[in-house]
């Protein structure tokens, strides 16, 4: 009988292992059935923007975190898919930091091209997986929101693509429950406009805190405080954003920070970060982890020691995104179709150990992307997923890295090189702190058009 493979989710990890299998079937391998469940009515994952918060239409939380006006936080030259450049989608250059809907659309046309959509069934959660030892085989059960129908299939591999950052972490500081203004968590933030004129308080010290404010800062709030528990960002913020240590409690709309300091505040945005949570894997099978670098357990990051039939994809903190989920779905890919063999379950556990071991060494932003990288040209190199420059991405994370250190309010109007086609990208018609509209098709225009400045 042929073999069956559940993926469950349908953004950039899902769609990578579903590419994997069409790739290696072009090439004329057998591969398995594969069935892909996705909750959402359609694929991409964090990139198809919803503007529902809370419950979805479903009574499901809703997975998505993305915000309006978002734009890509690193050059998408660190990005790119190997197999399918963005000179291949767009047939043009364009800027290194395009926004959501432009990605969207480039992760789309990968997919749309390989004709991999049949494979997936929208629309439908799963609610529970189980492994039964005797048969080895998996049981999932899933729920289709179109026939209200709940119902299981026996797989012999299932691979959790479900992504890591839906579910918030949310601290609870002394006086929330009566803060004069709103208090929500970057989950559930989606339109900067909201806090036009507003005195913004945002919590946390990375990639949402960071952004968060940007986009805040963008769209005119009056002031940005934003507030640390471990070290400042350290950027050179504008004038009327400050950072201090972090909020001990608020009292009415004042907050107050642990150097004594206090600032009137209308609205809290917890950028706080995410939990992994996998509410439908049973205790055996559920990998639980902080976001970090080398999650514990996975073997080749991937592959769920005490039984590899279960693969996670993406699980890790991310410096390299696509491309590194691409990597793993290869490697996945390959051990399922029979070319990799797994070895004994003491040593994927020493090799396990011995990237936790140096991930705990890593300090700099520099030793934590060259990490990932060397993670990821390991797996690449036991595929046949195309080689690229891992060297220059991580020298092209290092400018960025130094490009938001002199101006965090304007790194995304650098320009950066493919390392898939050599293609230098092209600088967007309008900087990015002027440009309010973020939809697509002014992305593409030659210029702004009269529209794009009447939005805010
Ligand atoms: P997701 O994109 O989260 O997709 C998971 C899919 O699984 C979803 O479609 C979901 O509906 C589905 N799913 C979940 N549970 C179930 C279930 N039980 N049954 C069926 N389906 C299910 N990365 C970058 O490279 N650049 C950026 O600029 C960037 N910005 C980001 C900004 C924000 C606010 C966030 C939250 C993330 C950002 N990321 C960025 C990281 C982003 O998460 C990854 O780029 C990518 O989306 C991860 O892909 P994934 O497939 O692992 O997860
Ligand atoms: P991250 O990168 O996981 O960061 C979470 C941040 O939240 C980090 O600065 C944490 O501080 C901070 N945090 C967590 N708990 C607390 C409490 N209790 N009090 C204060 N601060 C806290 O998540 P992000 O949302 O920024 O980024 C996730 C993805 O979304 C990323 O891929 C982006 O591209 C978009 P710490 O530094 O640990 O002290």
């Amino acid at each position: 009988m042929k073999q069956r493979v559940a993926i469950i989710g349908a953004g950039p990890c899902g769609l990578a292992q579903l590419r994997a299998f069409q790739s290696a079937r072009d090439k004329g391998a057998e591969i398995p059935e594969l069935v892909c469940f996705e909750k959402q009515a359609d694929w991409g994952g964090m990139w198809n923007y919803t503007w529902r918060t809370g419950l979805d239409e479903h009574g499901e939380p809703v997975h998505g975190s993305m915000y309006r006006y978002l734009w890509s936080n690193g050059p998408k030259e660190c990005l790119e898919f190997a197999d399918y450049s963005f000179d291949e989608h767009f047939g043009r250059p364009m800027g290194s930091y395009p926004p959501r809907e432009v990605l969207w659309d480039y992760i789309k046309g990968r997919v749309e091209k390989a004709g991999v959509r049949p494979y997936i069934r929208f629309n439908t959660t799963v609610r529970s997986v189980s492994f039964d030892a005797a048969s080895g085989t998996f049981e999932v059960t899933a729920h289709s929101y179109e026939k209200d129908l709940t119902y299981s299939e026996t797989f012999d591999y299932v691979v959790v693509a479900s992504g890591h950052f839906s579910t918030p972490n949310v601290p609870y500081f002394e006086g929330f429950e009566s803060f004069a203004g709103r208090v929500l968590h970057a989950h559930d933030f989606r339109d900067a406009l909201e806090f036009k004129g507003k005195d913004v308080l945002i919590v946390g010290g990375s990639y949402s805190a960071e952004d968060i404010g940007s986009q805040c800062f963008k769209y005119g709030a009056r002031t940005i405080t934003s507030c640390y528990r471990s070290a400042p960002m350290g950027y050179k913020w504008p004038e009327n954003w400050e950072e201090k240590p972090l909020l001990t409690h608020v009292k009415g709309s004042t907050a107050f920070f642990a150097d004594g300091s206090s600032q009137h505040v209308d609205a809290i945005i917890l950028c706080t970060g995410y939990k992994h949570h996998f509410p439908f894997l049973p205790e055996e099978l559920r990998l639980k982890t902080g976001n970090r670098l080398w999650p514990l357990n996975l073997y080749k990051g991937v592959f769920w020691e005490q039984n590899p039939k279960l693969v996670y994809l993406g699980m890790q903190d991310q410096w390299y995104s696509f491309n590194m989920f691409d990597a793993q779905a290869w490697y996945a890919r390959d051990v399922i179709l029979g070319r990799i063999a797994l070895p004994e379950p003491a040593t994927m556990h020493a090799e396990d150990l011995a990237w936790r071991q140096e991930e705990e060494t890593l300090e700099t932003a520099q030793e934590m992307f060259e990490f990932q990288g060397e993670y990821i040209r390991q797996l690449i190199e036991a595929t046949d997923y195309p080689s690229f420059d891992i060297a220059e991405v991580n020298r092209t994370f290092l400018q960025w890295k130094q490009d938001k250190y002199e101006n965090i309010m304007g790194y995304r109007d650098k320009c950066h090189r493919s390392l898939i086609t050599g293609t230098l990208a092209t600088a967007h018609h309008t900087p990015w702190l002027e440009a309010l509209d973020d939809s697509l098709a002014a992305y593409l225009a030659d210029a702004p058009s009269t529209a794009i400045k009447a939005v805010g």
